[in-house]
This record gives C-alpha cells, sequence and structure tokens, in this order.
C-alpha cells in the first residue's frame, strides 16, 4: 500500500485510506465509502462517507484536465486554492469551505462537505430560486475584493500576495478559451451549436469591433491586478441552499480586475434565465424563476455598490484613494469592467470549448438558438457600451431590449 509520499492519481480505493493516514477526522476503525463526486472540467472530487454519515471531501489535482487530457495544468493550483480559501474566509467568514489539510506532494486538499448544499447549477437547472444569493455573493465580493486591494492592504502586503497568486497556467487557460477562442476559433476547437454557425461567424468572428473591444479587455485582464479575484465565479463554483451560500474551487485566483468575478456571477445568472426561459412550461411558474434571475442580476450590482462604498469608506487607507471623487472613479472603472467581462464570459460559455448545461441541455432546438443568440446578443451590448451600465436597472433594459430582438 502506498504512504502517499510520491505523488499518483488516486481511486475511490485509495481515498479513505489518504484520509486515515492524513487525518484524526473518522475514528480508526471507521467503515468508509468513497465516491467520485466531481463534474467539473479540471480535477477529481471525492467524499468519504463513515457509516454514521458523517463526511469529507477530498480534491486532488490530475497532471491533465479532465475535459481535455491534452491540456496538463500546473498541480500548483491546489496550493492556490487552499491559500486563498484561507484568506477569503478571513474576509467574508462562513462563506467558503473549511480546508483541513493541503498536501503539496499528492497536490489534494481535504475539505469540509458543503452538507445540505446543491451545486447552484444544478438548482438553478430545476428552477430554484435563492432568495439571499445577491446578498451572500455581494458580502463575499464585496470584502474578498476591496480588501485585498491597493485601496484598503499594505501595499507590500499586497506586491508579496500579487507574487504568491501567480497562477500562469490557470491564467492561460482564460486567455485562451476566454478572451481569445471565442473570436478567432485559433486552435479549431470551438463547440459551435451548427443551427447558429451562421450567426457566430457574422456576430463574433467577422466582427472587428467586438474583436478590438474584447483584445481591450484581454490586456485588462492580463495587466490590472487589481484585486485577488477568485477567477471563476459561476454557478458551478457555488454550494447554496436558501439561507446559506458557499464560495469555493478558486483555484484560477491570481490578482486581476474585480470586475471579472462580478461579470461572471452576471453572465451565469443570465444563463439560468435562458433556461427557464426555454424550459419551464407552466406561465407563472415561469415568470416566478425567470424575474428572480433578472431581478438577482439587478440586485448583485446594486448591493456590490452599496457594500462596496461602505467597506470603502470603513476600511480605506490609502491616502490618496481618499481624495474626493476617489472613490466614484475608482468603482466606475470596477462596473465597466463588469460589464466587458459580463458580455466575454457570456459568448465564451455559448461558441467556447467550456459550455454551460443551462444552455446546452435546452431540449428544443429552436429554443436553444433562440436562447443563444439572445446570450450574444446581450454580451456584445455589454462590452461594446461597457461604460454605461453603472446601476441594476441598466442590465435590466439590456435584457429586455436583447430578448425582444430575438421573438418566439
Ligand atoms: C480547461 S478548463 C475549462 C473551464 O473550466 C473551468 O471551470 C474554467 O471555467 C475553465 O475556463
Ligand atoms: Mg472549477
Amino acid at each position: 500500500m502506498s504512504d502517499f509520499s510520491k505523488y499518483f492519481l488516486m481511486t475511490t480505493e485509495d481515498v479513505p485510506k489518504y484520509v486515515q493516514s492524513k487525518l484524526t477526522y473518522f475514528s480508526e476503525d471507521a467503515k468508509l465509502s468513497c465516491t467520485e463526486i466531481g463534474d467539473g472540467n479540471i480535477n477529481y472530487v471525492f467524499r468519504v462517507q463513515d457509516e454514521n454519515g458523517k463526511s469529507i471531501i477530498v480534491k486532488q489535482a490530475g497532471l491533465e484536465t479532465r475535459i481535455k487530457p491534452d491540456l496538463g495544468v500546473s498541480t500548483d493550483r491546489g496550493r492556490i486554492e487552499s491559500e486563498i480559501l484561507s484568506i477569503q474566509n478571513s474576509y467574508a467568514e462562513g462563506l467558503v469551505p473549511k480546508i483541513y489539510l493541503y498536501d503539496g506532494t499528492m497536490c489534494a486538499m481535504i475539505m469540509q462537505d458543503m452538507i445540505g448544499h446543491t451545486m447552484m447549477r444544478t438548482g438553478l437547472l430545476n428552477h430554484e430560486v435563492y432568495p439571499l444569493f445577491a446578498d451572500h455573493v455581494t458580502t463575499f465580493m464585496a470584502n474578498c475584493l476591496l480588501r485585498t486591494s491597493d485601496i484598503v492592504m499594505d501595499h507590500k502586503e499586497k506586491k508579496k500576495l500579487v507574487g504568491n497568486f501567480i497562477n500562469p497556467d490557470l491564467c492561460g487557460i482564460t486567455e485562451d478559451l476566454v478572451y481569445t477562442e471565442p473570436y478567432t476559433d485559433c486552435f479549431n476547437r470551438n463547440h459551435v451549436f451548427p443551427p447558429n454557425a451562421e450567426f457566430m461567424k457574422k456576430e463574433l468572428y467577422d466582427d472587428e469591433t467586438l474583436r478590438l473591444e474584447a483584445a481591450k479587455l484581454k490586456f485588462e485582464f492580463m495587466n490590472n491586478a487589481q484585486a485577488l479575484i477568485h477567477g471563476d465565479l459561476h454557478t458551478g463554483s457555488v454550494f447554496i441552499n436558501k439561507e446559506h451560500t458557499y464560495f469555493f474551487d478558486p483555484e484560477f485566483a491570481f490578482y486581476g480586475p474585480m470586475g471579472y468575478d462580478i461579470g461572471n456571477v452576471i453572465a451565469n445568472l443570465f444563463f439560468a434565465w435562458t433556461n427557464g426561459d426555454a424550459e419551464i412550461e407552466d406561465k407563472d411558474e415561469k415568470q416566478r424563476f425567470c424575474s428572480w434571475c433578472i431581478d438577482s442580476i439587478c440586485d448583485t450590482i446594486d448591493l456590490f455598490i452599496k457594500k462596496y462604498n461602505a467597506i470603502y469608506d470603513e476600511y480605506v487607507t490609502d491616502t490618496m484613494a481618499k481624495t474626493k471623487g476617489f472613490k466614484e472613479w475608482y468603482l466606475s472603472g470596477i462596473l465597466s469592467d463588469t460589464a466587458g467581462c459580463a458580455g466575454i464570459e457570456s459568448i465564451r460559455r455559448i461558441v467556447g470549448m467550456a459550455n454551460v448545461k443551462d444552455i446546452t441541455t435546452i431540449s428544443d432546438e429552436n429554443k436553444r438558438a433562440r436562447a443563444e443568440k439572445i446570450v450574444v446578443s446581450l454580451a456584445k451590448d455589454y462590452i461594446m457600451h461597457r461604460e454605461s451600465f453603472k446601476c441594476g436597472d441598466d442590465y435590466r433594459r439590456a435584457i429586455n431590449i436583447a430578448v425582444k430582438k430575438y421573438p418566439l
């Protein structure tokens, strides 16, 4: 039996032994069972459980990604993830899972099982609503983002973190998959829904003005070391129930623009809307779910602004950042990035390599084609007019326009 002193990719047989060798979480004679529960694109996630239902999660980084075995990524991502979770827990206590152990040799972490919570994308696909989500996600983002920025953090401490969270492989994935391939298909691996092939060619590959704005946003992503961002804050990175929310899976973390995280949330809430709009038959039920999606988009923007202002006033340390007018100027940059990144995330999930179930599970071909067109049209509005998205109602208006453009 391995003593886990040399890296190998574990199976469900190995993982219980691994947990017992590393922690005293379960009793020595516990009868442990293990299942692989990961449905992400990159890692292996195991749940280990004893006969009384007590459980724990083990997440192991493979040497290659699950979605594309020829796409290797550094196993250092596990270190990055465990370190950022501990930082995020200090700024947004209770909103991230607890890490019990990070093991650099096995590239594995053992963490709290988020029992009683469902992966948010799965819940949304069942058309569940989460009334407190906008409140929770804005508490998480406003605290974790602003308090790791130069507005609040000591400049030397911040620069040390910038170095610690240099994440070239995972950032490289985002730079390609999110910011380049959707406009160029330069690696010939985009997934374009065949009925929309012509539409996507005209609206994305052939649109030079869009490509220029996407290029500007790409360089903003690569060069604006503004805050310690989660880096992949979609609804598959959230475990949720009606009362509580966990944000997890921050392996794409690095110092980047705050708007990348906020924009990801906005885009993914709208994917949920497209699914509800296409799949729910009952009129009242559709209205209930779809209005909640749009309200949550608007509330996420408005509550972020409110919390940003409060946290800024309470925690600002930088002398020049206290200058009258600076807080508002800095916020307008974040909001413009937010709209731009919401557009970028929207487009890449439609034509890029990593799609979302909200769209791909729409069963009726015409409805799926329409949903994709609405998303792309809205995304282009976000990107091309990003400076004009300043509050929740600006998103509501843009969504209404995009939806009306493609009637049923
Ligand atoms: C190769 S990884 C594809 C996508 O999955 C992750 O969750 C990120 O969103 C990434 O872009
Ligand atoms: Mg992930």
